[in-house]
């Protein structure tokens, strides 16, 4: 009897094992798009997904048949992990602060105990578990994928001619005069090669910490994760190129061959080794920002954005598909962050926003095979609607804390437009969104923190695999 029990017991846990799931979610969006505040506020909703009703469109949750969920240790050792821990903890200190910023890539693996729903499945196997490895890595290492199809001369060119503009003109004006000085037909030297990277990289800096451009390349010199000052990103593009290029030490030799380094072993590579193993993805895009800044900060960002989704190109004219064949991902979301900035009637217009700012990519490019949405959500809401009277018509506006002040403010932050307003329509303080701090919660742990459409999100991503 004991014997036939444990091989029933053996039977089981095989049949579990080989139902069990797994599926690789990976998150991205330009530096603060709000990557780290979405993991965080993900795995929360789900780690308390048995306590609450905070994920009403979220069905696994919403039918009850969330089992549990645990954090586990994640499947990839040399991936570094996302410190869910440390985010949370700051979240939830009094007062509450943001996470810090993160500058690489990071991991964490959710182990999703649930109740099978398929009546044969459920007689062998009532339960089951969906393992789900989240990864965060910066949406700026998707903006070298182009330079792989650029050879040295022609991306020094691009910078060029990008530079030839304002704000870039400016901004580049030392590391242009540095530059001047040199003869890029002499003799590398180690000194030159590093005082002209070193200027390009704080003219990169410069672009994204004053006017908080985007589309900065290479991708690694702004978000370089545990590459911080090595000699891999010691190179910069050269604004004229010798009439002899045969002397192989010269100083544009010796870039270009840095250069070509990067792309070999650290574009492909990544492409390779991370983005090939991915299932889903979510691509976080702060709207809301890149509005508030201004006509040039805002096509700056919607261009990188445009660039960024050329990863995820898959028809067969597609980059992706020449360099690297097929790859897994079949849904891919395109979500507005920080949507508690705006009043909620504003929610499907911030969405049709967004996906005027991606036509560009959707009408030429082909997400072949792959589902796509688009959605404005907040990962951890930071205000309440209210309402105020402006010559006698009721007005909908938002309440929250500022992050600078502690007395809470009432605003009306500006209606999202239909459309990418023309250049000559963007007057001063059109939009007025201000950044909130996060809310200070009576109990963490008595449900998921406060959020805008979340449920929605994770349905899209993984409600299929239940
Ligand atoms: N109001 C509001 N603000 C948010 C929300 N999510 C993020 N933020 C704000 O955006 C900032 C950036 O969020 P992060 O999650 O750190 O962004 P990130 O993409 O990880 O940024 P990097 O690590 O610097 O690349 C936060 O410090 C908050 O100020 C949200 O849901 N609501
Ligand atoms: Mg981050």
């Amino acid at each position: 009897m004991a014997a036939k029990w444990t091989s029933r017991k053996h039977l089981s846990e095989k049949i579990n094992r080989s139902f069990d799931r797994q599926v690789k979610l990976a998150v991205t969006g330009l530096s603060r798009s709000g990557k780290t505040v979405f993991i965080t506020s993900l795995v929360h909703q789900l780690l308390h997904g048995l306590k609450g009703t905070h994920l009403p469109f979220f069905q696994i949750v919403s039918t009850g048949r969330l089992r549990g969920t645990k954090a586990i240790p994640q499947p990839d050792m040399h991936i570094p992990s996302f410190r869910y821990d440390l985010a949370v903890e700051q979240l939830c200190s009094d007062p509450p602060v943001w996470p810090d910023r993160t500058n690489g890539i990071s991991e964490i693996r959710l182990a999703i105990r649930y109740l099978n729903n398929n009546p044969l499945l459920k007689a062998v196997n009532p339960i089951s578990t969906l393992y789900v490895d989240i990864i965060d890595y910066p949406g700026e290492w998707l903006l070298d994928l182009p330079l792989l199809e650029l050879s040295y001369e022609q991306w020094s060119a691009q910078i060029a001619t990008a530079c030839e503009k304002e704000p870039r003109l400016s901004l580049s004006e030392e590391w242009r005069a540095f530059l001047d000085s040199i003869d890029p037909a002499s003799e590398a030297d180690e000194v030159t090669m590093r005082q002209a990277a070193a200027l390009f990289t704080d003219f990169l800096y410069q672009c994204k910490n004053k006017y908080n451009l985007s589309l900065l390349q290479p991708g690694r010199f702004t978000m370089p994760g545990d590459l911080k000052g090595a000699p891999l990103l010691e190179f910069c593009p050269l604004l004229k190129i010798p009439e002899n290029t045969e002397n192989k030490n010269s100083l544009f030799a010796e870039m270009k061959k840095r250069y070509e380094y990067y792309k070999k072993h650290l574009v492909k590579k990544f492409y390779q080794e991370h983005f090939s193993s991915f299932d889903r993805q979510i691509i976080l895009a702060d709207v809301l920002t890149a509005l508030n800044m201004g006509y040039p900060t805002f096509v700056d960002m919607r261009d990188a954005i445009n660039m960024v989704l050329k990863s995820f190109h898959y028809g067969k004219t597609g980059l992706i598909n020449k360099l690297f064949g097929n790859l897994k991902i079949d849904k891919i979301l395109f979500a507005a962050t920080k949507a508690d900035h705006v009043t909620p009637d504003q929610l499907p217009h911030l969405e049709s926003f967004l996906r005027h700012m991606l036509a560009k990519s959707h009408h030429n490019a082909t997400f072949e095979g792959v589902r796509t949405e688009t959605l404005a959500l907040a990962s951890v809401k930071c205000t309440q609607a209210a309402y105020t009277t402006f010559k006698g018509n009721k007005i909908s506006c938002i309440k929250g804390m500022p992050v600078e002040g502690d007395k809470p403010i009432a605003l009306f932050p500006g209606e999202i437009p239909a459309e990418v307003p023309m250049p000559e329509e963007w007057v001063d303080e059109r939009f007025n969104f201000v950044e909130f701090k996060p809310p200070r919660l009576a109990n963490i742990h008595g449900g998921g923190l406060p959020h805008i459409r979340l449920d929605r999100a994770l349905e899209f991503l993984i409600g299929d695999k239940f």
